[in-house]
């Protein structure tokens, strides 16, 4: 008798604790929305190039009322994609690099990726991307979410900046030969 009274009140202790935790849970803020909600993506175009590294360049609208962080970028038409900056190099050339922690677009604001500044590195092209024709881009977001966009390819002589991968130290003969892009 007494051994299970102790074990139904055990039982009830237990339930409580459970009744708490999930009434913590649904006190957590409002879910937000996820990031590619907020993000419009306009202006938006790729280099032409039949291989190698090209970038593509966009105007990123933020039309929420919190930062949205681009961590990421894909595109069926380069193996692999990077996010850039422009930077100065160690003999004071503009090179780009990987940029630490992407993009961020602050609430309301607008990033523009340009020929010289940021900008959507595609660094292995896989089929021609051709004037005229269209490439697709998926951009991926810190909370995981992602937006797809459809960017016109073009001829542009500019935005031939060299290289500099992974943001490290370099000089001269460890630069990689100019790249086609960025
Ligand atoms: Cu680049």
């Amino acid at each position: 008798m007494k051994f299970s009274r102790r074990t139904s009140t055990l039982t009830a202790a237990v339930s409580a604790t459970a009744l708490i935790l999930s009434g913590c849970s649904s006190n957590e803020p409002a879910t937000t929305a996820p990031e590619s909600d907020s993000l419009v993506v306009r202006e938006q175009w790729v280099k032409a190039a039949d291989s190698g590294m090209t970038a593509a360049f966009a105007e990123l609208q933020n039309t929420g009322d919190s930062d949205v962080h681009v961590v990421g970028a894909s595109s069926p038409s380069s193996s692999r994609m990077e996010l850039h900056e422009m930077a100065t190099g160690a003999d004071g050339a503009m090179v780009m690099r990987p940029k630490d922690g992407g993009f961020v677009i602050p609430a309301g604001g607008t990033h523009v990726l340009a020929a010289g500044g940021d900008h959507l590195m595609l660094m292995d092209v896989t089929s021609p991307l051709t004037p005229g024709s269209d490439a697709e881009f998926t951009l991926e977001f810190e909370d995981a979410s992602t937006t797809t966009f459809t960017a016109q390819v073009r001829d542009f002589s500019g935005a031939q900046e060299n290289y500099q991968p992974g943001g490290m130290s370099m000089n001269g003969s460890a630069t990689p030969a100019p790249a086609n892009g960025g």
